[in-house]
């Protein structure tokens, strides 16, 4: 349960709270909701008000934004809506006021706001894993009480990050030093997924505000070619490595790792070396000992937050290293911004769920299986990446929580490129191919590196594109124009091409962190409408556990293949290969 303590107050038990208890039921499969909140799991294309929304869309998709913005010469300032230092436009994605009242009274019936004050309250939302989904405790305010198993993790996780600004100051200081008495330069963080994108995309995206003697290098793939060139002109005697990993079993984590230990022993030709050299981060202890790290150097977290959402976490002391504990606790700020405004807001001016509402419009309605999300901010360039997994690992799943299988579509693809790069390589398919691309733009009023008339120029160009798709450019005016008629059908913009565009004051910490959080949080609630668990990746495993099994037939040139023909047929031509 969350609650905000007087200052001075004394932790209360978690018995004493009047708010109502949310807890994971094994045996009937589904959360221990009061009678009076709706069944979790039921198949949201039966309610009611989808079916409204089904013959309101019957109205909606014979008309043009173009027609929409024409009827009300105000659609531009009404369809906004603002928190945390983020502006969002939704006016030209195709809806009406009628829509939003829609899809909220939707979201209501597949109760979004109980799910909200569920995931809060520390609820066990993550079935299949049995976990609580407590990401918002990690940037919770220090005096906030929230309990998991009548615990109150906020002195936790503080614990934790005052280790980390205590860590993080000793190296930014140079009173760090390594084995030979060099100062650190290099900080490498050994992770993937959860443990590499988001440190990756926040270190790429806070670059401006980073300490410029110390460079961040990430380290993913277990192709030996990422170590290797990320090393090649590195000094072991300046660096720190960061083995990021919640379960610190990750193969390609713990191939890195061994590669960087032999590597860094190799260099200064001592194993007492990697004491000065190697930090962990992970949850589990015993082993992060056992591979031969320090447990005082070693930064927690717990298994109620997910790798795709752990950025904030102990997961973040790459981004903290960079930046300062200062720059850090403005970012989780921004989060905490973004997650008070999620938790309290009517959904109606609420940014995430009126995002989240919105994929569900165009995925389940008008059929769109894309979203482009197109930051026009260099600084931003990882953040579409960082969003794959956070949008796609999360809701790429095809069975609602009760483990029937959906009829319905649910994530829709995410991907993207900073402006304005996208315009000169896919945005044809966006303005004229058969596809419909849902776009979500992103834009800064200040630049952190104003020069010349380039911001201009490249805020223009985001405000074009997206008047653009909007509007396109109809057959008539290309006619006007004196194009020859054989030409006017190549040269025309159908337009009627949904966007909504995030505008903010300037990159910073506090808004990159706001900017996550609004994804996290649309992410949910779209999670909320289709009935699905957005918190576990069983879609991961097979794969690993088929690897596993390749391994020894790749490392053995004799041992029979017991595999499909094809697999069969391709590892015998690479053991040939590298027979020959
Ligand atoms: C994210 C996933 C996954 C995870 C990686 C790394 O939500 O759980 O991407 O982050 O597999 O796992 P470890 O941190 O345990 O190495």
């Amino acid at each position: 349960m969350m609650r905000r303590q007087p200052p001075g107050a004394a932790v209360a038990p978690a018995a004493a709270s009047l708010a109502p208890q949310f807890n994971y039921c094994p045996a009937t499969r589904i959360y221990g909701f009061p009678s009076e909140m709706t069944e979790p799991t039921i198949n949201p294309t039966t309610r009611p008000e989808w079916r409204a929304l089904q013959d309101h869309y019957a109205t909606i998709k014979i008309t043009h934004l173009r027609d929409l913005f024409a009827a009300d010469p105000r659609r531009g300032e009404r369809f906004t809506a603002e928190a945390a230092g983020l502006y969002l436009d939704y006016s030209k994605p195709r809806l009406t006021d009628e829509t939003i009242t829609r899809l909220g009274a939707l979201a209501h019936a597949c109760g979004l706001s109980e799910h909200i004050a569920a995931m809060f309250n520390g609820a066990k939302l993550n079935l299949t894993e049995d976990r609580a989904v407590l990401h918002v405790a990690l940037r919770a305010a220090r005096d906030t009480v929230i309990t998991v198993d009548g615990r109150n993790v906020v002195p936790d996780v503080y614990a934790v990050l005052d280790r980390m600004a205590a860590f993080s100051e000793q190296v930014r200081s140079g009173a760090w030093r390594g084995h030979t008495g060099k100062p650190i330069r290099h900080i490498v963080n050994l992770g993937i997924g959860g443990s590499d994108l988001g440190p990756l995309m926040a270190y790429e995206a806070l670059r401006h505000y980073s300490l410029r003697a110390l460079t961040c290098h990430f380290v993913s793939n277990v192709d030996a070619t990422d170590f290797a060139e990320t090393v090649r002109d590195l000094d072991p005697a300046e660096t720190l490595f960061i083995v990021a990993s919640k379960t610190f079993t990750t193969l390609e984590t713990m191939a890195n790792a061994q590669t960087a230990r032999a590597w860094l022993v190799a260099g200064l030709g001592d194993e007492a070396a990697v004491a000065k050299h190697f930090v962990a981060v992970s949850t589990n202890a015993a082993a992060v000992g056992q591979f031969g790290i320090d447990p005082a150097n070693m930064f927690g977290f717990w298994d109620w937050v997910g790798g795709r959402y752990s950025l904030p976490s102990a997961i973040g002391l790459s981004t903290m290293l960079a930046l300062g504990a200062e720059a850090y606790h403005e970012l989780l700020g921004g989060f905490r911004a973004m997650d008070e405004h999620f938790r309290t807001a009517p959904f109606a001016q609420n940014l995430p769920v009126l995002m989240g509402l919105l994929n569900v419009w165009y995925s389940n309605f008008f059929g769109a299986q894309t979203v482009a999300v197109l930051p026009y901010d260099q600084y931003l360039r990882r953040f579409p990446a960082y969003l794959q997994q956070l949008t796609m690992e999360s809701n790429g799943k095809a069975v609602r929580r009760d483990g029937v299988p959906v009829d319905y579509q649910t994530c829709p693809i995410f991907w993207g490129e900073p402006g304005t790069n996208g315009q000169h390589s896919f945005y044809q398919l966006i303005h004229q191919g058969t596809k419909l691309v849902v776009c979500d733009f992103i834009g800064f009023c200040h630049s952190l590196n104003p020069l010349g008339e380039h911001h201009n120029l490249l805020l223009a160009n985001m405000l074009a594109q997206a008047e653009a798709m909007a509007f396109g450019k109809p057959g008539e005016a290309v006619a006007a124009e004196g194009v020859p008629a054989w030409l006017v059908p190549h040269r025309t913009f159908p337009g009627n091409r949904p966007s909504s565009t995030i505008l903010a004051d300037r990159l910073t910490p506090a808004v990159l962190g706001a900017l996550v959080a609004l994804y996290e949080h649309s992410v949910f609630t779209q999670s909320v409408i289709w009935g699905i668990n957005a918190f576990d990746q069983w879609g991961v495993e097979l794969g690993k556990a088929l690897a596993g099994r390749i391994i020894p037939d790749l490392a053995s040139a004799t041992s029979p293949l017991t595999h499909d023909s094809s697999t069969n047929a391709l590892i015998r031509r690479y053991r040939a290969a590298r027979e020959g």
